[in-house]
């Protein structure tokens, strides 16, 4: 079947080599993607060549990277080894990248999701000059068939000054269908409501709309996603996932939730798949997911009846899991659709729908504040993510990790984190595998008491414990949240100190 039957945008059918050549030095890029799934596959390669030919010949260059969120190592890597990127946003997961990043070559604005596309809109990051789009297929009229992620396309496609497509043949024609693109967002103060109940709900159109006139170059593509296999869950994921499900039966039997659960947020990463795992076994039913990535776990629920419906913004699928569902793509139409990264994270819409979010942390304080981003507080690992936007709006929210990493060598539970990224007000439940500490209606000595408790690692509580016991004694006058703050980030830097960093 064609891919481009638009006669205008035929025309501008070319190689990837010849649409890179219209990339120009200093240029902002938007390019589609999202944790590894529709990101243009050929034209940052051969951009990439383009760069690193003009650095031979010691001519400057380097692009801004806008994303939805992580892309795939034919963008991120490639551009990262050849020094192509001067600036990044908002989210990326590539290693090479990273290290650019924490060395200080690329400038690296982490942001929450659901603000990228107003913010651009705003101004505030400056022009857009390029979007790169993967894409199914280009219809008759001109209107985009989306791929696998639907990310900041939509606002990429509107605010930049040229845009060029990829088709990809490798992607099934039939994703038509499985897209939901809200084109009713306005700026302040002209915003209106968005009229969405429910996860399935369709407010939008199936396809993407881009001004031919905008257009500067068609690429066709055949290339795969990438994929990350996932490691089966292990037995700390799976003794957190099993936490975490009896928490919610037991919310359900204290009437705080209804037995069909509220929409579910879970977060990249084998310990959310392990939850999804876990949910498969347990006796819920009919149950609904309002998130941004579908990872296998959330199909095995769909392939098992559990899961009525899933929103979200991408695919996030392991090789298996992806050909599940390229080769039964039929029956996961009418059960999955993708939206906008700013509607499948809008605060709006998760506070309105009562969402269940589930996210990894790196490290959580006694007093409940969580660090998702920072290793030692200075070094970036990916990013805020939408981690941000679903846990503060949300119904209920969970962070999990293992109560030690570095192999014991460092508690995930301190005194202070080194970074916050969720406030104690935000956050409401914690979860290790040494157990749950549910935060909500406590306060700060009350919550520091559970945390220790309940979540850290038996090897650290005594000093925790001990921590908090001089803090309270030292200033009688400043019991509310009592610290030590010469101590406070001692934990850390004697982990440096130590040299494992
Ligand atoms: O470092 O790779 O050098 O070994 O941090 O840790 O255990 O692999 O954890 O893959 O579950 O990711 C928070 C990063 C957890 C993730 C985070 C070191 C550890 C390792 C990674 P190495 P693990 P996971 C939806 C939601 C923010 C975005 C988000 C994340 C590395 O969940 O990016 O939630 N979240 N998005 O050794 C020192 C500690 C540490 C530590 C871990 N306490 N001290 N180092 N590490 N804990 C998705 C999107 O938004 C797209």
């Amino acid at each position: 079947m064609a891919r481009i039957d638009c006669p205008i945008l035929r025309e501008q059918v070319m190689s990837a080599e010849e649409a890179a050549s219209l990339i120009r030095p200093g240029d902002a890029l938007g390019i589609s993607g999202f944790t590894g799934a529709g990101f243009p596959k050929a034209v940052p390669v051969a951009l990439a060549d383009r760069i690193s030919a003009a650095h031979e010949r010691g001519e400057p260059f380097r692009v801004g990277l806008w994303s939805g969120a992580s892309t795939g190592p034919e963008v991120d890597g490639q551009l990262a080894r050849v020094d192509g990127v001067d600036r990044r946003l908002p989210y990326n997961s590539d290693p090479d990248l990273r290290r650019l990043i924490n060395d200080g070559t690329v400038d690296y604005l982490d942001a929450h999701l659901s603000h990228t596309a107003q913010q651009a809109w705003f101004g505030f990051y400056g022009k857009l000059d390029v979007a790169i789009v993967e894409v199914a297929a280009i219809l008759p009229n001109g209107l985009l068939v989306p791929g696998t992620s639907v990310g900041n396309n939509k606002t990429w496609l509107e605010v930049a000054d040229r845009v060029i497509l990829e088709v990809n043949r490798w992607l099934p024609r039939d994703l038509e269908g499985f897209h939901d693109v809200y084109y009713g967002t306005a700026l302040p103060p002209h915003r209106s409501p968005i009229q969405l109940t429910h996860p399935l709900q369709r407010i939008g159109d199936p396809y993407l709309r881009v001004d031919p006139a905008k257009v500067i170059a068609v690429v066709e593509t055949d290339a795969p996603d990438r994929n990350t296999p996932l490691s089966p869950p292990d037995d700390l994921s799976r003794s957190m996932a099993a936490e975490l499900v009896d928490f919610l039966r037991n919310e359900v039997s204290a009437g705080r939730m209804p037995a069909r659960l509220l929409p579910l947020q879970s977060g990249v990463g084998n310990v959310a798949n392990a939850v999804m795992e876990g949910l498969l076994h347990a006796e819920f039913e009919h149950l609904t997911s309002y998130t941004e990535v579908i990872q296998d776990g959330l199909l095995d629920l769909l392939d098992a009846g559990r899961l009525r419906s899933v929103s979200a913004t991408s695919f996030g699928l392991s090789p298996d899991g992806q050909q599940r569902f390229l080769e039964n793509l039929g029956s996961y139409k009418g059960k999955i659709l993708l939206r906008s990264e700013e509607i499948s994270n809008h605060p709006e819409l998760i506070r309105r729908l009562g969402v269940i979010a589930i996210n990894g942390m790196i490290e959580a304080d006694i007093y409940g504040n969580v660090n998702s981003t920072h290793v030692m507080g200075s070094s970036i690992m990916n990013g805020i993510g939408g981690s941000g936007d679903f846990a503060r709006n949300a119904y209920l929210n969970f962070f999990v990790s293992p109560s030690c990493a570095k192999g014991g060598a460092i508690s995930s539970i301190v005194p202070m984190v080194s970074h916050v990224d969720h406030t104690e007000h935000d956050v409401h439940v914690l979860v290790t595998e040494q157990g749950i500490a549910d935060l909500r209606g406590l306060s700060p000595s009350a919550r520091a008491e559970r945390i220790i408790d309940r979540c850290a690692h038996p090897d650290y509580k005594e000093a925790l414990r001990d921590y908090v016991a001089r803090a309270r004694a030292a200033r009688p006058h400043a019991r509310h949240t009592p610290h030590l703050l010469d101590e406070a980030l001692g934990w850390h830097a004697r982990y440096l100190r130590e040299g494992h960093m």
